[in-house]
């Protein structure tokens, strides 16, 4: 087994959520950016990833050269504080431009205006001194299957992806599959799906994926089988580790909080494959409890933390020999238990 490098630790600004929901409002105080920068730091962590707009607010009201000014000024602001930028995400899905999708949206100006602030995405990125850009595409799919013409819609995707591939030669595109929410069904709901359409692109090298559990549960997967497949491609770039209990709505609980033994499987993956080695992070992308108090803010982050860390001991300390050997004998009945014993700590 392949020895992962010392973990670095990732979260964004949104995982300061206020608790808001379909049902309820929010019931935590909004925090400053400059809060959650403090944030991280106290917690240790070593990286922020942003969506676009996370880096600089209000983003469409902005001119080209007043986005790249507030851009650089926030790479102080990082720099100061000894953190690095993660990744940049253009957020494609609050515009009323992308009400109908936005690489897929039927409408060719509406197309263009992703395309564009997905440039001004990557040029945020180059201020900010990452290479990586994350694409969740949450409403590249359909509500109704006849509203859109799905094989079109791969072609949309690989020219906009071309689109960004081309507009900078040294950025990465890591795709992050969801198979539904808000769509219906999603047009690329998994790994699979998202290396497969890196291939029909004109950079496949540049293309990528960022696995996050909750997705990968929510396309009824075990993510620790989705880490595995990407990193045999050399494909996973980011990770956003949470939870998630069954197929209902993206849930984003702290990591291992619904199902401990399918945590400690992503983790063995994730060191069986050395993940980190070429830089890569750790990302949790949690929410509080809608019941969390302010006084805990940023507890779902530090117990991520925690459950990961505790879940590499287990799986440096796992009796690999007696699982082999159970493993030779055909016996997944003493297998099973010696997991669970493993992990209950006996
Ligand atoms: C949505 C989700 C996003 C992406 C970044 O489910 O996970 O927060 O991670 O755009
Ligand atoms: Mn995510």
């Amino acid at each position: 087994m392949a020895k992962a490098p010392k973990y670095r630790f990732c979260a964004g600004p949104w995982n300061f959520s206020e608790g808001r929901d379909p049902y309820g409002p929010e019931t935590r105080p909004a925090q400053t950016f400059d809060w959650k920068l403090q944030a991280l730091k106290e917690l240790g962590f070593d990286a922020m990833m942003f969506h676009d707009d996370d880096a600089v607010p209000e983003i469409d009201s902005k001119s080209p050269a007043q986005v790249l000014k507030e851009a650089k000024e926030l790479k102080k602001r990082l720099d100061g504080e000894g953190l690095v930028a993660e990744m940049v995400a253009p957020r494609l899905w609050f515009h009323p431009n992308t009400v109908d999708g936005a690489y897929t949206n039927n409408d060719k100006r509406l197309r263009r205006y992703a395309i564009d602030r997905s440039k001004q995405a990557i040029d945020i990125a180059g201020v900010l001194g990452t290479d990586l850009i994350v694409l969740w595409l949450a409403r590249e799919g359909s509500y109704l299957r006849e509203s859109k013409n799905a094989r079109r819609s791969v072609d949309l995707l690989v020219e906009a992806m071309d689109a960004m591939l081309t507009h900078n030669k040294k950025i990465r595109l890591a795709i992050e599959p969801k198979p539904n929410e808000p769509m219906d069904h999603a047009y690329i709901p998994t790994i699979g799906h998202a290396l497969a359409v890196a291939q029909l692109t004109t950079a496949p090298a540049r293309v990528g994926a960022l696995i996050e559990s909750a997705h990968a549960i929510l396309a009824g997967l075990d993510p620790a089988d989705e880490i595995d497949f990407a990193m045999a491609f050399g494909k996973l770039w980011s990770l956003h580790l949470n939870d998630q209990n069954g197929l209902k709505f993206d849930q984003d609980k702290p990591f291992g909080s619904a199902n401990l033994r399918v945590a400690f499987n992503q983790v063995r993956a994730l060191e069986r494959n050395a993940y980190g080695r070429g830089g890569e992070f750790i990302c949790f992308d949690v929410h509080p409890f809608r019941t969390t108090k302010p006084e805990h803010y940023l507890k779902h982050l530090s117990n991520s933390r925690d459950t990961f860390l505790r879940l590499v001991d287990k799986a440096r300390s796992y009796p690999e020999k007696a699982a082999q050997a159970l493993i030779a004998d055909r016996n997944y009945q003493d297998l099973d238990q010696l997991v669970l014993n493993h992990l209950m700590g006996s």
